[in-house]
């Protein structure tokens, strides 16, 4: 067996061509890979400045770092992009038409690859902590798609990255299933269950050579709790208890998933706090600090995830107390950790944020003022359709009040009323189960949204006359509008406008 080839970062770069696709490992900037990305974004500028065209489609698993979204979109050298960003270059670039962008569900990414709908990739870009000559590849802080970008693309980028312990073997189990007519089963009944290998196995021939480095993730840390999404926290968890004291959550309570973010940090803390929550476990797609900082303090017994989207500290504090987090920690392909079969099996909770929440209790995860791309849709539906039980929390307003998060009708559609179940803002609990649509419009307002905005939205609900729903069609962005017009949606008028 020859020993793999050895590559500095401008040979690497070298192979990649203009038009392109690239599948890349990573889930957020856990375990994305850093030095070839930006060495492409490198000979990108060289190519423009020579009057060349040069972009690439990018294929990742979710959001990357700034050494790759960031770097390609500041080097104009991203045509295509899916399935989800968080980079304020790359944001720019897709609101401005430069890069084409599709929004998809992260658990869907991997199968569309193989089933060909996303075209062929022709090189998979892998992060590492350790790769052999027999073409096994273990991977880093995450596992996103890199297993099928390894199987499907026609030659692979190995970036070993020596600040990730190669004892990281073990940690990932690696399943791709069969497709369909011969899918069979996936076979996950609790969240530590392994059902796959530790490695990805590729061909070594299809190795075109390794890159050495030692990078560290370019994962930010989360500002500190504040009073407004620790009062969402409580909201989140005090329901939650009354729901195990009711009987309708068991009282062992059911596997948790939880976003990404300040609030859903602060929702976990409260989960923590609160002493009618029992231990719990968690099955989601980022496991962020919090989980690590409730894993010591044995209130988070086991997390399955698809990355450890932390920052650096906190991960070499990880990999310092390995033999305590390896019996804690599993990382799998985003096709298992947000499988709705999978999710539904084991009765997930599910509690995602939203931009904003309409009268029917429909959730636009996405764009701003109806067209404005903030992130992508994530993960979020592929649990908010399956779970046991699907939350969506957000701040009652943004932009300092000027904008209110709850709207008569959302200006773009993520989550549809029909996957939602509970609505919780820092002034309460909209719990919409076994609502009619009038019920379901008055909890959301009474108990969602802020005081400033209940008045306004009493107004618009007392115009939709008569019909199932509360809806007036000629008012229903008059709230968008108004921001448009005047930069504070406090101002909307309802006099003049139609009501039907
Ligand atoms: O903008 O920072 O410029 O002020 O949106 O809002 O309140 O800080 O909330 O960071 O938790 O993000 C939905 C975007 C929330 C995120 C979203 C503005 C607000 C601020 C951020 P500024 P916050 P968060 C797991 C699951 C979809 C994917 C998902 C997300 C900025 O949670 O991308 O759930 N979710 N994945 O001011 C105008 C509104 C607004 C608004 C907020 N109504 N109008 N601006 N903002 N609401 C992860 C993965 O899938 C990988």
């Amino acid at each position: 067996m020859k020993p793999l080839t050895k590559l500095t970062v401008e040979e690497a770069a070298q192979f990649i061509e203009h038009g392109e696709t690239i599948g890349v490992s990573g889930f957020t900037a856990a375990g994305a890979p850093k030095a070839v990305p930006a060495a492409i974004a490198a000979k990108a500028e060289v190519e423009h400045a020579a009057g060349r065209p040069f972009k690439i489609n990018l294929i990742s698993g979710a959001s990357t770092g700034r050494s790759l979204d960031g770097a390609l979109a500041r080097a104009k050298a991203l045509g295509f992009r899916t399935p989800y960003q968080s980079d304020p270059d790359l944001r720019r670039s897709i609101n401005a038409g430069e890069t084409h962008f599709f929004d998809m569900h992260l658990s869907r990414l991997p199968q569309d690859v193989r089933y060909g709908f996303l075209g062929p990739v022709r090189t998979a870009i892998i992060e590492a902590c350790d790769v052999t000559k027999y073409g096994e590849i273990v991977l880093t802080s995450s596992v996103g798609a890199a297993p099928t970008f390894c199987h499907k693309a026609d030659r692979i980028i190995v970036e070993l990255n020596h600040y990730h312990p190669s004892f990281l073997r073990g940690l990932h189990d690696i399943f791709e299933p069969e497709d369909p007519p011969g899918r069979s089963d996936i076979p996950v009944f609790h969240p530590s269950d392994r059902i796959g290998q530790p490695v990805i196995q590729v061909d070594p021939a299809k190795i075109l050579g390794v890159v050495e480095t030692k990078l560290p993730d370019e994962t930010g840390a989360f500002d500190p709790i504040s009073d407004l999404t620790a009062q969402i926290g409580h909201h989140v968890a005090d329901f939650f208890a009354r729901e195990i004291k009711r009987g309708l959550i068991p009282k062992t309570f059911l596997p948790v998933q939880s976003g990404v973010g300040n609030t859903a940090n602060a929702v976990l803390m409260a989960l923590a706090d609160n002493p009618v929550i029992p231990n719990f476990q968690m099955y989601t797609e980022v496991i962020q600090d919090a989980v690590i900082a409730l894993m010591e303090k044995e209130r988070v017994t086991f997390a399955s995830g698809c990355s450890l989207t932390v920052p650096s500290a906190t991960l070499e504090s990880i990999y310092a107390d390995w033999e305590f987090f390896r019996t804690r920690l599993l990382l799998r392909p985003q096709e298992i950790t947000n499988n709705p079969e999978v999710v539904r099996r084991i009765g997930t909770i599910s509690v995602n944020t939203a931009i904003e929440v309409d009268l029917s209790g429909n959730v636009n995860s996405t764009h701003v003022l109806g067209k404005h791309m903030m992130n992508g849709i994530g993960g979020s539906a592929d649990f908010a359709r399956a779970a046991f039980l699907s939350m969506f929390i957000c701040p009652s307003t943004a932009k300092g009040g000027k904008i209110s998060t709850i709207v008569p009708m959302v200006s773009h559609l993520d989550s549809s009323e029909h996957s939602v179940c509970v609505i919780v803002t820092e002034h309460g609990v909209a719990d919409l189960r076994g609502k009619s649509p009038a019920s379901r419009a008055q909890l959301i307002v009474e108990n969602c949204a802020h005081p400033d905005y209940r008045p306004l939205l009493r107004e618009y609900m007392a115009r939709g006359g008569n019909g199932h729903s509360v809806q007036s069609l000629g008012a229903a962005f008059n709230m968008h509008l108004e921001y448009g017009r005047s930069g504070d949606m406090r101002n909307t008028q309802w006099s003049g406008v139609p009501s039907n």
